[in-house]
């Protein structure tokens, strides 16, 4: 079979990570198993040094999980890729390795909330100073670069106003002040977007979402461009120890075969969500990179190949519209988290955004109206038809 690497994206997410296994399956074993037998004494102390290749000990690597980062890395576009317990393990995991006291980070307004709020209380408590900014606004994150900035953390588009900064413009500034950008991908996936192509220099998912794609999993991501970087998140990932389990693995391995599948669906499906609403008398108005009234919109088009799945919405019956959308949805499920096939709507300012505190909210524009919907695979049809009866469950 072709290397992976000589492969189209599309067949790619079916072949990366796939090697050759004992008795020949065609995917890889769940290596159910915290620990590695030494063939003698002196071969363990061997693969201690680093003298011999193999495995210790599942919490520093295991063939599992290395099946799935390696498939990670090769879809991403980056060297190596490190498999963490979640989202947050990653980019908690990514600062701790990254960062030291005296540093300053420039972090996007509008990212999933405890990405700020690890910033705001874990990070500066270890000295780490962050300045938090619009940073679809460069003027904005150019203003905010100190000397001892030594990452600009952005996601596009960004969780949950759907807003999109423009990556190039992003690692040119941070790079003129020998500070890193580090890049949450989790609302494009690889499939859309690959920011290691606009010079990002580390890339972090929660692969809670897309990556897996069936809403079973809680699991992260770190992706990196050169062996330094990785030998570095490595020492930190192993010993503060928040890595991804083998069936965990296994599971985001799996779901990754039907990525570029799925993408192309989501996106075909918010695309017409999203113009219904923009066209629904009750919805004041739709933040998606799709539509040509996103003020990202031709930003999106230069760095993601399609739009994605994710769409934000206020009504204008501002949040007490918004409590009977959710209570009255069939189809579409309340729950937070997103990227699963099911079509899932919540709001951020009660659910997912709560920890930032209102202050931080209203800064970074998300209303407390804000209803944010995760568009699924289901008929189009069906998805519209449910959004519609709960919306005309809106007193006029
Ligand atoms: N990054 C982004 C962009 C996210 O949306 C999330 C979780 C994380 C990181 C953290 O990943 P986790 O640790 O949960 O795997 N976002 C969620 C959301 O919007 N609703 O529930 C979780």
């Amino acid at each position: 079979m072709a290397h992976a690497k000589d492969l189209r994206f599309d067949s790619k997410c079916v072949h990366s990570g796939i090697s050759d296994y004992e008795f020949g399956p065609v995917v890889p074993p769940i290596y159910q198993t915290s620990t590695f037998k030494f063939e003698s004494a002196e071969h363990g102390a061997a693969l201690f040094k680093g003298e011999a290749e193999g495995y210790i000990y599942t919490r520093m690597k295991n063939p599992t999980v290395e099946a799935m980062e390696n498939a990670i890395a090769e879809l991403e576009g980056g060297h190596k890729s490190l498999g963490c317990a979640s989202g947050m393990a990653a980019i908690s995991t990514a600062f701790v390795a990254l960062l030291q006291s005296g540093d300053h980070v420039v972090c996007s307004k509008s990212v999933y909330g405890p990405t700020l709020t690890v910033l705001e209380t874990v990070m500066s408590k270890f000295g780490v100073e962050a300045t938090f900014v619009n940073s679809d606004i460069e003027e904005e994150v150019k203003a905010a670069m100190k000397p001892n900035t030594k990452i600009v953390y952005i996601e596009t588009p960004a969780n949950p106003m759907i807003s999109i900064s423009d990556l190039e413009a992003m690692a040119e500034i941070a790079h003129k002040q020998g500070a890193l950008l580090v890049v949450d991908n989790t609302f494009m996936s690889p499939a859309l977007q690959q920011p290691f192509k606009f010079g990002a220099d580390v890339v972090v998912h929660s692969m809670t979402k897309y990556l897996n794609g069936h809403a079973d999993v809680v699991a992260g991501i770190i992706v990196v461009k050169d062996e330094e970087m990785y030998l570095k998140m490595r020492k930190v990932l192993n010993q503060l120890g928040g890595v991804i389990d083998p069936f965990n693995s296994f599971l985001v391995h799996r779901g990754l075969k039907t990525l570029d599948v799925r993408m192309k669906k989501h996106t075909e499906n918010a695309i017409e969500v999203a113009e219904f609403l923009e066209n629904h008398p009750k919805v004041k108005w739709v933040r998606y990179p799709g539509l040509k009234s996103h003020p990202g919109y031709e930003t999106g088009l230069k760095q993601h190949t399609a739009h994605g799945g994710m769409i934000s919405f206020e009504l204008k019956g501002g949040f007490d519209a918004g409590k009977i959308v959710m209570d009255s949805v069939k189809l579409c499920i309340l729950a937070v988290s997103l990227g699963g096939v099911e079509t899932l709507i919540q709001h951020p300012a009660s659910m997912t955004h709560l920890s930032m505190g209102a202050a931080a909210r209203a800064s970074a524009g998300i209303t407390e109206g804000l209803v944010r919907l995760s568009v699924g695979i289901e008929n189009i049809k069906d998805i519209i038809a449910d959004l519609d009866q709960a919306l005309s469950t809106i007193p006029s």
